[in-house]
């Protein structure tokens, strides 16, 4: 039932900003900005911009902002500095900054406006039918609610791109293999039947978020149109793209989406300093593949990825993909060349880790089985 592999006119939209990379979430801080101008070096090098259209994406204003987040906290990260910190304790707690997964760093507004006007930019080049496919790898920051920051996310540049999606198509399906829980997402539109968010995620009840279980499935008119595959530790690409092609089969099927949004968090391939899962680049960009062969207006943002030599390969494959141009795996000269040793190669081969698939395929049945159970629910 899924369509023959897109063919190789599919316009590409790259939405970039150079800026968006020279930011310092602070010392030792796992979340490193650094890791996008790593990663646009790469696909520079690589040639990738002569398929693609590649935008110099501006910054998203207030206004834009405040589609989605509460004008009295757009303002508050306008103004707060590492400086006037002080002056603003009483708000730190209740907007959940300052602590070490969201500390309040120069610039921190600026890199928001960046990071929201390319999923914006992204959005609008779909709703506009400028392109086929979009990019924005400085996006993917899931975890951000309307008056609230949460694990490394300020603001919800996916839930903007959603709403400007909405304007257009009656149906936007939401993809996250960030290995955490989408959740800011799913909590945006947990009563929304227009927006299906599906979550890949590490999950034992205390993994961060802590949220994202199988039960977590929507309310009201949403009832039915949030779904969660919680995983266990060292998924590998077998059992990975098993549930991940079973999964999204059925639910385009069923959802039959307008556009998609897929966010690529690179923290689930193998290696990551803060994930637990053992993908490989090449199973990871299967993901993005397969999405892509539906012939669905879609648009990739960033995410979470921690061992950065590894976002940059990652995302610069999945560009590839989307590009529709194969590359060589032997990385082409680029500026940052002392990254990517010994190997220097894109896809580097796992080595036998003896890392256990906790993941049996009685567990992934399992869960096919009762994700179709919830799907049979929803009104088409
Ligand atoms: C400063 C310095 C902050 C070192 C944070 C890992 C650090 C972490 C740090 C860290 C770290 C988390 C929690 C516990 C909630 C806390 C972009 C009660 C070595 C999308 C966000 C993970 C993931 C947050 C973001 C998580 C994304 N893990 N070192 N912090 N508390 N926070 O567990 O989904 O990838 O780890
Ligand atoms: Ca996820
Ligand atoms: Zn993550």
């Amino acid at each position: 039932n899924r369509p023959q592999s897109s063919h190789s006119k599919d316009r590409v939209a790259y939405c970039f900003n150079h800026d968006a990379g020279n930011f310092h979430y602070g010392q030792g801080h796992p979340m490193k900005p650094p890791r996008l101008t790593l990663t646009h070096n790469l696909v520079m090098n690589y040639g990738l911009y002569k398929h693609m259209d590649v935008f110099h994406t501006r910054r998203a204003f207030d206004e834009e902002i405040a589609n989605f987040h509460s004008q009295d906290y757009i303002e508050f990260l306008k103004r707060v500095t590492p400086n006037n910190v002080n002056n603003f304790t009483k708000f730190l707690s209740r907007y959940n900054l300052g602590i070490d997964d969201c500390p309040i760093f120069e610039g921190i507004y600026d890199f928001c406006r960046l990071s929201c006007g390319g999923s914006l930019e992204a959005a609008r080049k779909l709703t506009s039918g400028q392109t086929d496919l979009a990019i924005n790898w400085s996006g993917g920051l899931h975890h951000a609610r309307k008056s609230e920051a949460s694990g490394f996310c300020y603001t919800n540049d996916i839930v903007l791109a959603a709403l400007e999606l909405l304007r257009y198509f009656p149906r936007v399906l939401y993809v996250d293999i960030d290995v955490h829980h989408g959740d800011g997402v799913q909590e945006a539109f947990y009563a929304s039947n227009r927006v299906l968010s599906v979550s890949f995620h590490k999950y034992d009840g205390h993994f961060f978020p802590g949220t994202g279980s199988l039960d977590e499935i929507g309310t009201h008119l949403g009832k039915y149109y949030s779904l969660n595959v919680p995983l266990l530790d060292y998924i590998d690409d077998n059992s990975y793209a098993y549930i991940f092609k079973h999964v999204l089969s059925m639910v385009i099927e069923t959802f039959r989406p307008g556009a998609i949004i897929m966010q690529c968090g690179t923290d689930s391939l193998a290696g990551d300093k803060l994930g637990t899962f053992n993908i490989s680049v090449h199973g990871h960009g299967e993901c993005v593949r397969f999405l892509k062969s539906f012939n669905i207006p879609l648009m990739t943002v960033g995410g979470g990825g921690y061992t950065i030599r590894n976002v940059s390969r990652c995302w610069t494959y999945e560009t590839s993909i989307m590009a529709n141009t194969p590359i060589p795996d032997v990385l082409p000269e680029n500026e940052y060349m002392e990254y990517f040793g010994p190997d220097y190669r894109l896809n580097p081969p796992i080595v036998d880790n003896h890392l256990e698939n906790a993941n049996s395929r009685a567990y992934l049945d399992q869960l096919r089985i009762q994700i179709a159970e919830i799907l049979r629910y929803m009104e088409t």
